[in-house]
């Protein structure tokens, strides 16, 4: 077993910082101690096998993204990044566990899926990976394989109010689930967007001849995503089900969650960077079909509206708990160009996966929230929220050595092709500065990132089995 000291950093937690030295002992943390390193008299850094010299820089527990789709088969093409591709651009960008949707198909058996996207993964990943499930087909066999989910490792699951005849559930389907999941503890995660609704707009749109990517944000107006996301929660609010709505954009839906909260209810709500950062005017409209590259749903919001503005308050607030990507990369060339000439052919999904902790490290920087909120809402939460606390999401004795050494003195050029390394031919990012750095990622104690090197291994990542939501009540 090697043994490795991370000496004079500052380790920062949710819960606060301050400087000490991290022991790692094979693929586990074993103590965290005050900074100078000498344990029963002995000088530690002479005692292991390496130290790595953090002074001047935080030590954080590795990112964790709770949204993820590595080759999803999307609108007749499948997301770009591999699991293998993807879980390396990860660890670039020092996220050491995402969790990935396996998805059961209409009229697919629920377990069926599941074996599909553990063989996609197997033997691939750079990093730990674990799943949610996708329901795209609430029947009497899926809600069965529900009540088995749990014991392969699966906790949650995820059902869609938009993409009719793809994967969308009626009120009657998620009634149903949902009494599954009071049963079982299992989270209900809910893509909160009217579908029907949407797709009546859509039509309307494109008869008009509006068919540029602009119109993709007109069409999914915040409208639909209130209205969903107040449906979700009083279903949920029936039947006694947690509920974790994702990729929340619209400022109108997180009112919906607060208000749910502020009366006790178990709702949760999950953004994602691009809904912090970019926006329809500036983006989605953007010339020609350049918009196409922010084709994504929930779609990017009117920054004159406030949403992006109120997202940022939000996680301060706690109304919006965590930030995952919903990392679904489609290249322009042959995937998004689909929907030259008609929005609704193009591929739904922006690759971030790289880039999160970054992203929300510049959060930081400019005063929208803490370092100690950074950790919390991209790495301890996501862990507690999908029960893989304890092992991940925390630097304490017996967690899993899963840990970024990040410089704050450093400075990141994010976006560019050549620069970053999921697998697309343009980046939703192009030209962002970050004011900081990921300098060296552990997963399970190996390094894997140094020195703006890859030092990892496809196959390094393992299946993580969760636990259930330390959220439930
Ligand atoms: N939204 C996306 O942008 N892509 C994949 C699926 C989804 O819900
Ligand atoms: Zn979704
Ligand atoms: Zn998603």
């Amino acid at each position: 077993m090697t043994t490795t000291l991370i000496r004079g950093g500052t380790v920062v937690t949710a819960t606060g910082r301050s400087r000490a030295d991290v022991l790692v002992d094979g693929e586990t943390i074993v103590a965290v101690l005050a900074p100078g390193s000498v344990l029963l008299g002995t000088d530690l850094s002479r005692a292991v096998d390496s130290v790595i010299d953090a002074t001047g820089k935080y030590v954080i527990p590795g990112g964790i993204d709770a949204h993820t789709h590595m080759e999803l088969p999307f609108g007749g093409t499948a997301a770009s990044d591999t699991f293998e591709t993807g879980t390396r651009a990860a660890a670039w960008g020092g996220t050491t566990t995402i969790i990935d949707f396996a998805v059961q198909t209409y009229g697919q058996r629920v377990m069926d899926g599941l074996a599909t996207w553990h063989e996609k993964a197997r033997g691939n990943c750079a990093i730990d990976y674990g799943f949610h499930q996708i329901v795209g087909d609430v029947n009497e066999d899926s809600l069965n394989a529900l009540e088995g989910l749990a014991d392969e490792g699966i906790t949650s699951f995820k059902m869609f109010m938009a993409y009719p005849g793809v994967f969308y559930s009626d009120d009657a389907q998620i009634l149903r689930a949902m009494q599954g999941a009071a049963r079982t503890g299992l989270m209900t995660m809910m893509h909160a967007e009217n579908g029907p609704a949407i797709d009546v707009l859509v039509s309307q749109l494109l008869a008009q001849g509006k068919t540029d990517p602009y119109y993709h944000g007109v069409a999914r107006a915040w409208q639909m995503e209130e209205e969903a996301t107040h449906r979700a929660i009083m279903l949920a609010n029936l039947t006694g089900a947690p509920l974790y709505v994702v990729h929340v954009s619209a400022k109108q839906a997180v009112e919906q969650l607060a208000a749910a909260r502020d009366v006790g209810q178990n709702v949760f709500g999950e953004t994602c960077p691009q809904y912090l950062y970019l926006s329809l005017e500036e983006q989605l409209a953007a010339p020609g079909f350049e918009g196409a590259k922010w084709v994504c749903s929930t779609p990017l919001r009117s920054r004159a509206e406030g949403h992006q503005a109120h997202m940022w308050q939000s996680l301060r607030t706690n109304d919006i708990q965590m930030v995952s990507t919903d990392h679904c990369p489609f290249c322009m060339k042959g995937q998004k160009d689909l929907g030259l000439g008609n929005f609704s052919k193009i591929p739904n999904g922006i690759g971030s996966v790289e880039h999160r902790m970054d992203l929300l490290y510049q959060g930081v920087v400019d005063g929208q929230i803490s370092l100690e909120r950074w950790v919390e809402i991209t790495s301890t939460t996501p862990a507690r929220m999908f029960g893989l606390y304890g092992k991940k999401g925390v630097i304490a004795p017996g967690a899993d050595a899963d840990l970024v050494i990040y410089d704050p003195s450093g400075h990141t050029s994010i976006g560019y092709e050549k620069t970053h390394h999921m697998n697309m031919d343009h980046s939703a990012w192009e030209g962002f500065e970050i004011d900081g750095h990921v300098d060296t990622v552990l997963s399970r104690g190996k390094v894997v990132i140094d020195d703006n090197q890859y030092l990892g291994a496809k196959g390094d990542g393992q299946f993580v089995k969760r636990g259930l939501s330390q959220y439930l009540i």
